[in-house]
């Protein structure tokens, strides 16, 4: 045997992967369902890429595996779902006892759970792996978010440490600048074992689910900026531009200030900005509803990524919103306020949300780690997502700070650093809302942020009024305020007098 490690499903992802862990010096056996894709991408490795001697291509799968060194290590990147259970198929003939499989799709928690099971009964381990970053990622650094047993990681770490995205040990900042057979060297590295089986996946998942309320914020803010401040695209970009160098700064915000100062190239006069062009209705791939629909089930309230995903769905309504904009009529105000102000407003609301935001998705994190019995690291997660992934920011700093100073917190907001700018934020962020609201532009990802906030700070609810009425119509009881816990009541709604009876 001579390869280090071997990689299954030459698509994009699966090709930047391999050339990345080529490019750390390991020797990598690839394969491809359709060997056209395996032939097309050696012969491009050979011309371009210095470190093609380490990447051998294999037409035969028996071949492919028989070239890897025991214990194997063989890295999944086809497409999530039945594919993987197909592909995990036609490997296990050909494994031998404590191989590795490492899943490095998008695949949901449970299968993964499921999959690690089934392999780990026949002798084998399997890592779900969330892989973050995209094809840039891959290539030169993704966030890697591993499942699996501590035995399985053991054997994988050094590999997954090295081709990791890295940042500087103090500030936290992705390090840049890798070139084709020149990896970075030092740095810390965005991977770390999450937890046990589908753990990594699940963590995966949650990224993806606050990728998505990352992203609607900003639209919301560009949003105003656009509708209510009639600003133009440049114009915009500028102030994302600005926004990139506080305490907004992110990969995100950053190619936002890039995409809004970008000009059509389709059009020669050079008048027309490039967004302006771009259909306004959204894909989706399904990792932020399944992040939403968990929120769900474990019954924590990440209002705020769901709203992010139902924003995309009223987004993919093209043509009934166009129709009904012709019937359905909102205000027409001009705008009276002081623009620059806003525009600080804009930011503020924008940064408080996103706290809420983050602080649902650890809070989920939190409830599904009791519920799938896992041991995670909150201050590791959010160190492991600085570097790599599409949600890499400066703020993430301040959440591991915050789990480091506490590991039992119990929502982020309850972080004095969070705390703080939740306060020094909040008149601008109510301001900027009820501007959009008079207005009549929709902000559906700040709103509920909001909502979140006010309704986690609240002693009371109106949930009384909720509970009576749930007595009233099906006898679902009650508990009294000056009662203890656990003590319930059912009222007789019907006879007169009401007689309150206790359970
Ligand atoms: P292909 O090139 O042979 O289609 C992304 O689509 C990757 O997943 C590709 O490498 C693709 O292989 C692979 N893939 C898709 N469906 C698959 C299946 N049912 N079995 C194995 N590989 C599959």
């Amino acid at each position: 045997s001579t390869t280090d490690i071997g990689l299954v499903g030459l698509a994009v992802m699966g090709q930047n992967l391999a050339l990345n862990i080529a490019d750390h010096g390991y020797t990598i056996a690839v394969y491809n369902r359709s060997p056209e894709k395996t032939n097309e991408f050696m012969a491009h490795c050979k011309a371009n890429e210095p470190s093609h001697e380490r990447l051998i291509g294999f037409a035969d799968l028996s071949e492919f595996v028989q070239s890897i060194k025991r214990p194997r290590k063989i890295i999944l990147l086809v497409k999530a779902g039945a594919a993987t259970d197909a592909t995990i198929d036609a490997l296990l003939p050909h494994l031998e006892k404590d191989d590795i499989i490492i899943d490095g799709g998008n695949a949901l928690w449970t299968d993964t759970i499921r999959r690690e099971k089934d392999l780990s009964a026949k002798g084998f381990e399997f890592i779900g792996s969330g892989v973050s970053g995209g094809e840039t990622g891959a290539r030169f650094g993704p966030s890697l978010m591993p499942g699996g047993t501590a035995q399985a990681w053991a054997s994988l770490e050094p590999i997954w440490r090295d081709i990791a995205a890295k940042v500087d040990p103090v500030t936290g900042a992705q390090l840049s600048g890798a070139e084709p057979g020149k990896p970075i060297e030092g740095g810390v590295s965005c991977t770390a074992h999450v937890g046990s089986d589908g753990a990594g996946h699940y963590v995966k998942m949650v990224h993806n689910g606050v990728e998505y309320i990352d992203m609607q914020l900003i639209c919301e803010g560009y949003s105003l900026m656009k509708n209510m401040l009639g600003m133009n695209a440049g114009e915009i970009g500028q102030v994302f531009e600005k926004w990139n160098q506080g305490k907004l700064s992110s990969f995100l915000i950053e190619i936002t200030a890039d995409i809004l100062q970008q000009k059509d190239p389709a059009d020669a006069t050079g008048d027309t900005w490039f967004v302006d062009k771009v259909l306004d209705t959204a894909g989706q791939k399904g990792t932020g509803m399944w992040t939403a629909a968990n929120a769900l089930e474990l019954g924590v309230p990440a209002n705020a990524i769901a709203e992010a995903v139902f924003a995309r769905s009223l987004s993919a309504l093209k043509e009934e919103r166009v129709a009904a904009s012709s019937i359905l009529k909102g205000p027409t105000l001009p705008f009276e306020s002081d623009r620059e102000a806003i525009i600080e407003a804009i930011g503020d609301a924008l940064y408080s949300s996103k706290i809420c935001a983050y602080a649902q998705g650890f809070q989920l994190m939190k409830e599904a780690e009791k519920e799938y019995n896992w041991t995670l690291d909150f201050g590791t997660i959010a160190q492991i997502w600085r570097g790599g992934c599409i949600i890499r920011a400066a703020f993430l700093q301040k959440i591991t700070d915050a789990y480091s100073n506490n590991p039992e917190l119990k929502n982020l907001m309850l972080d004095s650093y969070f705390t703080n700018a939740l306060h020094d934020a909040q008149n601008n962020w109510r301001e900027v809302i009820a501007l959009a609201v008079r207005h009549g532009i929709p902000v559906p990802a700040f709103s509920s942020a909001l909502a979140y906030f006010d309704g986690y700070r609240s002693a009371v609810v109106p949930a009384n009024l909720l509970q009576a009425q749930r007595d009233y119509f099906g006898a679902h009881t009650y508990e009294r305020t000056d009662e203890p816990r656990g003590q319930f009541y059912h009222l007789d709604w019907p006879q007169t007098p009401r007689v309150q009876s206790k359970i």
